[in-house]
C-alpha cells in the first residue's frame, strides 16, 4: 500500500464570544482538515491547527508525503524534520493559550497532524478500531467535563446571529450554563476557564457550582493569570472544592510554591508542554497532573509515552484542548481510551460548537453520560461530510482571520485592553 494523496484543507467555524485571559474569541476559529488516500482506495483523517504558520508548514510537507508506505512512521518522522528544518522559525508568532501554534513545537505539531491520519489509515486498512491499534482498550466510554467560560451574549464584529447561550458573567449565569452543559450531554465534571473576572468574583461563582452540583469534580484554570500570592490565597478558599487547580500561575517556580504553599493537586497545560519541561517539573515538585494533548505533543504514540511517564514518576494525566470539531475529539478519545492512566475526565471545546458546522459525515458526536463511546468501525469511525468540508473552506477565506488573536479582538471591545498578565 502507498500514499496517493494528501488533501490539507483549512477550514473556519463560528466560535462563541468566549472569555480567557488573553481575552476573547474571535468570531471564527481555524482548523485544518488532512485526507490521505491510499493506491488501494484507504482513507486516513486528521485535523490540526490552522493559522497561517501550521499552513504553510503542512503544505511544505504535503508533497513529500505521496508514494510513502503509510505504516513507515520513521518515514514520516524524517520527512517532517527536513521540513521543519527548512522553514525558518517565525519568532514572536503564536498564541499564548494554544500551546501548539508556539514555534517551537513545529515538529512535534507537524508530526502528529500526519501521525493521526497515517495510524487511522494503517487501522481503516487492518479493519480495526485505531484503539485496538493503538495496543487494546482500556475502556469503551472516555468521559469528558463541562468546560465553562465567561461569555459575552454577542460578538461585536460577527456576520452571523447570536449564539443560543447568552451571557455568563455571573455566578447564576453560570450555573444555568453549567445545567445546560449537564442536560444535553451528561456531565458528571466541570472546569472553569477562570482568569477573566476579578478572583473573588471567580471564587463565588466555584461556591455557586459547589453548591448546585454536589461531590461533582470541579476545576479552574485561570491560565497564568494569577500572581502567586493571589493563587496561593485563592488556593486556601478553594480547599475542599477543588479536584485540581490548573495552571493559576505563569511559571513552575511559581506553580511549586504554591503546591508547597498550599498541598493542592496541581494540574499544567502551560508549564509542561515537553519532555525538558516534564523532567524540569518532576526536579521542582511543581505540578501532579499533566494535561496531555495530542496535536502538540507530536502524536497519539507520544501520548501514550507521555501517559507512562506520568505512570513512572507518579503523576496524574488528563487533557486539554482548543476549540476543534469532531476528527480532533475522535483522536482525543481513542488515545484516551488506550491508556490506563487516564484517568480523569479530559477537557473538550466541543460542547461550543455549532451544531451545523461539524465536518463529519452524519453532523456532530454525541456525548452520553458525558463521555465519548468508541464503537467498532475501523479507525476513527468516520467519514467526511464533502459539502460540509467545503462550505467551511469558503467560510475560511471569506473570513479573513488567519492566525489566532484574542487580545486583539478583546482590543474592539475595550480599546485600552493590554491583556497584561498575571493581571490579578
Ligand atoms: O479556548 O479560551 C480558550 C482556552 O483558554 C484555551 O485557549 C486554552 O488553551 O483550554 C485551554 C487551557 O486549558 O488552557
Ligand atoms: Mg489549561
Amino acid at each position: 500500500m502507498k500514499l496517493a494523496a494528501v488533501k490539507l484543507t483549512p477550514i473556519a467555524f463560528r466560535d462563541p464570544p468566549l472569555l480567557n485571559a488573553a481575552g476573547i474569541h474571535e468570531p471564527y476559529a481555524l482548523r485544518s482538515i488532512i485526507e490521505l488516500e491510499s493506491d488501494t482506495g484507504v482513507i486516513g483523517l486528521g485535523e490540526s491547527y490552522g493559522d497561517a504558520a501550521f499552513l504553510r508548514l503542512a503544505q511544505a510537507l504535503q508533497a513529500s508525503l505521496v508514494g510513502m508506505d503509510p505504516f513507515d512512521l520513521n518515514g514520516l518522522r524524517e520527512r517532517v524534520r527536513a521540513t521543519v528544518g527548512a522553514t525558518p522559525v517565525e519568532a514572536g508568532s503564536g498564541f499564548v493559550l494554544a500551546p501548539g501554534t508556539d514555534p517551537v513545537k513545529n515538529f512535534q505539531k507537524l508530526y502528529a497532524a500526519f501521525e493521526v491520519a497515517l495510524l487511522d489509515m494503517q487501522a481503516r486498512h487492518l479493519g480495526l478500531p485505531l484503539v485496538d491499534w493503538l495496543g487494546g482498550r482500556v475502556r469503551d466510554a472516555v468521559p469528558f467535563s463541562a468546560y465553562l467560560f465567561f461569555k459575552y451574549a454577542r460578538h461585536i464584529d460577527a456576520d452571523y446571529a447570536d449564539d443560543a447561550w447568552g451571557e455568563a458573567l455571573d455566578a447564576y449565569q453560570l450555573v444555568a450554563q453549567a445545567r445546560t452543559m449537564v442536560q444535553r450531554h451528561g456531565f458528571g465534571s466541570f472546569k472553569l476557564k477562570g482568569g477573566v473576572l476579578p478572583p473573588e468574583q471567580e471564587l463565588v461563582c466555584m461556591q455557586a457550582l459547589a453548591a448546585a452540583f454536589p461531590g461533582k469534580p470541579l476545576r479552574i484554570d485561570p491560565n497564568g493569570n494569577w500572581s502567586l500570592p493571589t493563587a496561593v490565597a485563592m488556593g486556601q478558599r478553594l480547599q475542599g472544592l477543588l479536584e485540581y487547580y490548573e495552571d493559576p500561575c505563569p511559571t513552575l517556580a511559581d506553580m511549586a510554591a504554591l503546591h508547597r504553599a498550599t498541598g493542592l493537586p496541581l494540574a499544567t497545560n502551560m508549564v509542561v508542554t515537553d519532555m525538558a519541561q516534564f523532567r524540569a517539573n518532576v526536579a521542582a515538585q511543581g505540578c501532579q497532573i499533566i494535561l496531555s494533548d495530542h496535536h502538540y505533543w507530536g502524536g497519539l504514540r507520544e501520548t501514550q509515552l507521555l501517559a507512562r511517564m506520568c505512570e513512572v514518576f507518579g503523576l496524574g494525566l488528563s487533557m486539554h484542548s482548543n476549540s476543534h470539531l469532531g476528527i480532533s475529539l475522535l483522536a482525543m478519545a481513542h488515545v484516551a481510551a488506550s491508556v490506563p492512566v487516564l484517568s480523569y475526565a479530559c477537557d473538550t471545546h466541543y460542547p461550543w460548537l455549532d451544531p451545523d458546522e461539524e465536518v463529519i459525515r452524519g453532523g456532530q458526536l454525541r456525548f452520553h453520560d458525558g463521555s465519548i463511546v468508541l464503537g467498532h468501525a475501523p479507525g476513527l469511525g468516520v467519514e467526511i461530510d464533502q459539502a460540509a468540508l467545503a462550505r467551511l473552506h469558503r467560510q475560511y477565506l471569506a473570513c479573513g482571520i488567519r492566525s489566532r488573536d484574542d487580545a486583539a479582538q478583546m482590543r474592539k471591545y475595550h480599546p485600552g485592553w493590554s491583556g497584561r498578565a498575571p493581571r490579578f
